[in-house]
């Protein structure tokens, strides 16, 4: 049925208008004022809320097994909770088991996110540049729709490629209009501080943030730069934590390199206090990087403003923090002796874009058109996405969001659509909530009723990456 959204304040990256929006068959029909439908039309009234595109979060791990974990949001409720967020669109991580290729990894993906409720697509970790992997990259790109790539700078004899590998993935990557992204940090120094603590009998949570310390990310971000450079390939710094990086990134950006950013709402809005939370909680907040103290937020504020990061994502990486009901697997519990079991991640598809839009807009005063290009229109850009997501405009899909910009809520992990037993940020009151999601033309989110199915979702076939 087609879809009528009346008298929304309509704000992209580069507009802000009172109009109606008309979406049939999916698609952004028509805009403009008064508009005159017929019958058979589902209308949403929605005066004095904006209508934003819908969210896109370029940095999930649903349904991701690690060498001793499980993330525990499948792709059915992992997408069910973005939608609740506002996030109609995302671009999941697919990790090749070891020894497995892309292609295979690409199948057993393919499974799993069948029963996604939002549009999904795919990077792929790489986890060597051998000739067989970057034979494979070509046809990922050209063929599978998948136009970027990860490669981690950390965790050594898992899934850390040495600098020649990331070079060499990174050539390959650019002449095929491919975006490489890199979890940027210096895994053999990291592990010889872990190691070290170990030793020590240093094992509680926060000696996990104490064993990654900033420099060791800045390091390794100027490093990727300048491989990125030397292959002229463009480059997107995942999950970037620190002021370090930032500056790395930013005196790239003013030399004209193409390097990109994203941080994520945790780095934005937490800190390493919440590793002095008594006995195990603190394990909650092990993530990779580590929450740094307060000191680097600004700088990431500085940074969004200025478009030296350029999107915030999430992350979304969720293991629970109690052991029942789904097992250890999916838990923080496995490292309860000592920070280096504990599954590296956290929560966030549900949270972000009402996070951002009270830390953004209402707190530190960023333009409502700001707001949505990091949060939509830039990650869309950069990965091949624009403009069928990522924006209001005739002919683009119907992913939209009626948000109210001034009614005030407080998360609580219990009403929360994710799997997951925790919130990063159980609590914290903020302004702005959604209030309807439409995707693709279909209301999946009314309030707090669920309407959408799993299986809804489409698998969205990128094309090239690195544009901005
Ligand atoms: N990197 C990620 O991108 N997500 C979870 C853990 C990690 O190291
Ligand atoms: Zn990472
Ligand atoms: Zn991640």
């Amino acid at each position: 049925m087609a879809a009528l959204i009346r008298n929304g304040r309509i704000v992209t990256a580069v507009d802000d208008y009172v109009a109606d929006i008309l979406v049939d068959d999916g698609r952004i029909a028509t805009i403009g004022l008064h508009l005159d439908v017929g019958g058979d039309v589902e209308i949403h009234d929605a005066a004095g809320l904006l209508v934003l595109p819908g969210g896109v979060d370029v940095h999930t791990h649903l349904d991701m097994t690690t060498s001793t974990a499980h993330t525990i949001d499948t792709f059915g409720s992992g997408t069910r909770a973005a939608a609740f967020g506002g996030t109609t669109t995302l671009v999941d991580f697919c990790t090749p088991l070891p020894g497995q290729s892309p292609l295979s990894a690409l199948e057993d993906w393919h499974r799993l996110r069948e029963t996604a409720c939002v549009d999904v697509g795919a990077h792929m970790v790489l986890l060597d540049a051998n000739p067989g992997t970057l034979g494979e990259m070509h046809t990922l790109v050209r063929h599978e729709g998948v136009s970027s790539f990860k490669l981690f700078m950390a965790y050594p004899g898992v899934l850390m490629v040495d600098d020649g590998a990331l070079f060499k993935a990174m050539r390959v990557a650019g002449a095929n209009g491919a975006m490489t992204c890199v979890h940027a940090e210096n895994g053999s120094v990291i592990q010889a501080l872990v190691d070290e603590a170990v030793a020590l009998g240093l094992k509680a949570p926060k000696y996990h943030a104490l064993t990654r310390p900033a420099i060791l990310e800045g390091e390794a971000v100027h490093r990727a730069i300048c491989l990125a450079e030397l292959a002229e390939a463009p480059l997107y710094i995942v999950h970037l934590s620190a002021a370090q990086s930032l500056a790395a990134v930013t005196e790239a950006r003013d030399r004209g390199i193409a390097v990109h950013a994203e941080t994520c709402p945790h780095y934005l809005f937490l800190s390493a206090d919440e590793y002095e939370r008594p006995g195990f909680e603190a394990a909650k907040y092990v993530m990779t990087p580590p929450l740094r103290d307060h000191s680097h937020q600004a700088h990431l504020w500085r940074g969004l403003k200025t478009d030296d990061l350029q999107v915030v994502s999430t992350d979304h990486c969720p293991f629970c923090f109690s052991e029942q009901p789904h097992g250890m697997r999916y838990s923080k519990q496995q490292g309860v002796e000592s920070f280096a079991r504990i599954p590296n991640g956290a929560p966030g598809v549900e949270t972000r874009l009402p996070l951002v839009f009270d830390g953004a807009v209402v707190k530190h005063g960023m333009s409502l058109n700001r707001f949505v290009e990091i949060t939509a229109t830039a990650p869309a850009k950069l990965f091949g996405l624009f403009p069928k997501k990522g924006t209001i405009a005739v002919g683009t899909d119907g992913d939209l969001v009626l948000f109210d910009p001034v009614e005030r809520w407080t998360i609580r992990a219990g009403e929360h659509h994710s799997r997951v037993d925790y919130s990063l940020f159980e609590g914290r009151e903020l302004t702005g909530r959604v209030k309807k999601v439409l995707v693709r033309g279909q209301c999946v989110v009314d309030g707090t009723r669920w309407l959408g199915r799993d299986g809804m979702g489409q698998y969205l076939r990128r094309s090239e990456s690195g544009q901005s």
